[in-house]
């Protein structure tokens, strides 16, 4: 018999497109480990930019799996200091940037306030985020509209989005 870890299962969407993404994103997977226990990793993207200033340069964005103990605001925290850990500077919305750590799902958590929105507003219209999340469970239902990642990818825009590598995530 196997018993489950205790906690919940997050999901996580990275993003970077200054610096080199591919370390940043590499040194943020290996970091998430402090908050809890990744347990299944997507294929890396590169990614066209979707809204922001003009003339950004592509995005690398990739997905886990985290299974955390934290409750969901105290894991949101954990994910914005290792944004600054990495040097991350917020001045404009959408803006390119080293590293961008999303709380797309907690566990089937429904929650809108001022410091956390769960699962994140734009993530079920984004190809970005949504390729990622399906290498991980394409099952997975919008815990508040209930429409899977699989549905709706295949409804998303998927122009800019191509495979970059399929294995990326630093040794275990
Ligand atoms: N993140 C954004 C805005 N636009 N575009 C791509 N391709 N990838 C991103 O991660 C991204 C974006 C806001 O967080
Ligand atoms: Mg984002
Ligand atoms: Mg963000």
């Amino acid at each position: 018999m196997t018993v489950p870890a205790p906690g919940t299962d997050a999901t996580i969407a990275l993003g970077a497109n200054l610096g080199d993404p591919l370390s940043t994103l590499r040194g943020a997977a290996a970091a998430l480990s402090r908050l809890g226990t990744v347990s299944a990793w997507s294929r890396l993207y590169r990614t066209a930019p979707v809204g922001g200033p003009p003339g950004q340069p592509d995005y690398l964005n990739a997905a886990v799996l985290l299974r955390t103990t934290l409750p969901a605001r105290d894991l949101l925290r954990g994910l914005h200091s290792l944004e600054a850990q990495a040097g991350r500077q917020r001045r404009e919305r959408w803006e390119a940037r080293v590293l961008d750590l999303d709380l797309i799902t907690y566990g089937t958590l429904v929650h809108t306030t001022a410091d956390l929105t769960v699962p994140h507003p734009r993530a079920w219209d984004r190809a970005f985020v949504l390729a990622p999340l399906n290498d991980l469970n394409p099952h997975l239902p919008h815990p508040r509209t209930g429409e899977t990642v699989a549905a709706a990818l295949a409804r998303a825009d998927r122009r800019g989005l191509q495979v970059h590598a399929d294995t990326w995530f630093p040794a275990q």
